[in-house]
Parts: structure tokens; C-alpha cells; sequence
């Protein structure tokens, strides 16, 4: 990874290499902490944070769900991401991982008398699945691992335990030299990625799977959706069997890190790829990063920037 200069840890900034914790902390053994990844794109007004107040909600989301309380609110965590990228200089933008653990203090599994400590960091990450990804679409393949179910651990709560699902089946279909890993539930329908949301296209129509389908409910998913709505797309949510991604006329998936990425794959079976409404989605969707899109504004929390330093010599 490309490393920055600073990281904000529990309410202050410390260098890259400080930002540490102790072995027992109880999220190292456990899994337990929630976290998000989110974007920064550069724009014209700079560095701009995608639906920031929607990331964080359900950091806040998942964070309930386990019973940790967040010691920063709303508020102070979106100041301290505004901190962190003005702090590292990141104008090109950048991705950020606000993630909040089960700390030192305690072992065993009840986990509510341990603290509860919370970071933010960021830094430079270029496409996800490679940069010919969003150009040309990746090859995916359906892992034997299934997708956590909502009778086990809850897929709508972006707790770090639960990446180890994901973990086994990246490392699967990658050892068999495919781009990502897509995940059946335990009722052998179509899930999510091992992160990333899924999409197909079917007569014009774009079909995705439901939350009760154990997915993550991604932000980008539902910015697609809505971009979707306003370009006269029907959208359809319901559960997928394996075998329409076959037949499907266009695949993508979609997440903060792989943005809206096109398979052009899946079981080896091709998928023409970027189709058009991909590609229609794709360019509303960079758009809106950038803040070149009539729904940028309510979408995009610009940062301001510390001044540059004047241009060393002359002091007039
Ligand atoms: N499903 C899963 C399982 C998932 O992890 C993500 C995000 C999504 C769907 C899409 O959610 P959203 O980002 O809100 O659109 N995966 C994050 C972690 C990637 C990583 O390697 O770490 C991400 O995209 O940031």
C-alpha cells in the first residue's frame, strides 16, 4: 500500500508508523471491529468525500449491531476525516478507512467491558481490480464458500470478522486465476462479491439482489440505483440463481473500492462487456465523483486544504 504521513487515532493525529496497537487488543482475536472504506476524488473545489454522512451512518449502523459504542459522534468523525486528507495532502484524492476495535483491556467473548478505540486513515488507492478493470471487466468466478447468512453473522453489519468469508473465497477463485470471488447464500442464490454488490442486466432491466440475500447495502449499490431511477432503467430486487448470471446480457458489480466495475466473465462463461447500460451507469457515476453531475452537490463533502507554502526563495 501506498503509505501517507498521518493517521487520526482516538482524537488526534499521530505519524504513519506510530498508529499501533497492542497484541491483545480484543479485535485482533476476535474480529471484533466495524469499519468503513469510503472515497475522496479530486474536483474542480477539491478533494471531495463521497456520501460521507451516508458512510458514516452505518459505521454507526454496524457499530450498534455489536453493541460498541462510538466514543466520537457524527460530527467529530466526519472533522477528523476532513483532518486526515487535509493533513496528508491527499488533492488527488484518496480512499479512507475509518475503523473502530474492541481494545486492549479484556479477552474472552463478552466484549462490553473492553474499550473501544477508533482510527481514520487514508491513502492513495488506484482502481481496485486493476486499471484495465473498468475499461475492459474483470473475470469472476462463483466460489464453494457461501456468504455468511443473517442466521449467522449479520451481512449488513461491516464488522471485520466477517471478512474472513470473503478472505476464503478471494483466495480461492484467485489461486484459480480469476479477478473476484462471487458468493452464492446459504440458500444457493446470488449474494455479493467478496466485496463489492452485484448487478446483471436482463431486457433493459437491471436486476440486483435484496438485503435479505445476506449482501453488504452498499453505497455505491444504491447510487446506481438511484442514477438507474433518473436514466429510466427499471430496477429490480430480488434473488438471482446462479445461472442467469450466464444468460445475463451485461454483469457489473459494484463498491467503493471497485467502483462500477464490468465482469466480463463469470464461470467462464463470456459476458459482452462494458454493455451499454454499464456504460451509461459508468459515466453518471464518474461523474458524479468528480462533481460534474447534476447529483454531485448533494453527494460531495469538499475538504478545504491548508494553503500551499509559499514557493521557497523570494520573500518579497
Ligand atoms: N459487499 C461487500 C461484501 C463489501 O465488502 C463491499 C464494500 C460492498 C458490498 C460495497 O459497499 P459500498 O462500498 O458501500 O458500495 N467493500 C469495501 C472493502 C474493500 C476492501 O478490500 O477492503 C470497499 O469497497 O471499500
Amino acid at each position: 500500500m501506498k503509505e501517507a504521513d498521518r493517521i487520526w487515532m482516538n482524537g488526534e493525529l499521530v505519524d504513519w508508523a506510530d498508529a499501533q496497537v497492542h497484541v491483545l487488543s480484543h479485535g485482533l482475536h476476535y474480529g471484533s471491529s466495524v469499519f468503513e472504506g469510503i472515497r475522496a476524488y479530486r474536483t474542480d473545489e477539491g478533494p471531495a468525500v463521497f456520501r460521507l454522512e451516508d458512510h458514516l451512518a452505518r459505521l454507526e449502523r454496524s457499530a450498534a449491531i455489536y453493541q460498541m459504542p462510538l466514543p466520537y459522534g457524527r460530527a467529530e468523525l466526519r472533522d477528523a476525516v476532513h483532518e486526515v486528507i487535509a493533513a496528508n495532502g491527499l488533492s488527488d484524492g484518496c480512499y479512507i478507512r475509518p475503523i473502530a476495535w474492541r481494545g486492549y483491556g479484556v479477552m474472552g467473548l463478552y466484549p462490553l467491558d473492553a474499550p473501544v478505540d477508533v482510527a481514520i486513515a487514508a491513502w492513495e488507492w488506484g482502481a481496485y481490480l486493476g486499471e484495465e478493470s473498468l475499461r475492459s471487466g474483470i473475470r469472476a468466478k462463483v466460489s464453494s464458500w457461501r456468504r455468511i447468512g443473517s442466521s449467522t453473522i449479520p451481512a449488513t453489519a461491516k464488522a471485520g470478522g466477517q471478512y474472513l468469508n470473503s478472505i476464503l473465497a478471494k483466495i480461492e477463485v484467485s489461486k484459480g486465476g480469476y479477478e473476484e470471488a462471487l458468493l452464492l447464500n446459504e440458500a444457493g442464490y446470488v449474494s455479493d462479491g467478496s466485496g463489492e454488490n452485484l448487478f446483471l442486466v436482463r431486457a433493459g432491466a437491471l436486476v440486483t439482489p435484496p438485503p435479505q440475500a445476506s449482501i453488504l447495502e452498499g453505497i455505491t449499490r444504491a447510487t446506481v440505483i438511484e442514477l438507474a431511477h433518473e436514466e429510466g432503467i427499471p430496477v429490480v430486487e430480488r434473488e438471482v440463481a446462479r445461472a442467469e448470471l450466464y444468460a445475463a446480457d451485461e454483469v457489473f458489480i459494484t463498491g467503493t473500492a471497485a467502483e462500477v466495475c464490468p465482469v466480463r466473465e463469470v464461470d467462464d462463461h463470456p459476458i459482452a462487456a462494458p454493455g451499454p447500460i454499464t456504460r451509461r451507469l459508468q459515466e453518471r457515476f464518474f461523474a458524479a465523483i468528480v462533481g460534474r453531475d447534476r447529483r454531485s452537490a448533494g453527494w460531495l463533502d469538499t475538504v478545504v486544504m491548508p494553503a500551499p507554502a509559499p514557493a521557497g526563495g523570494s520573500t518579497g
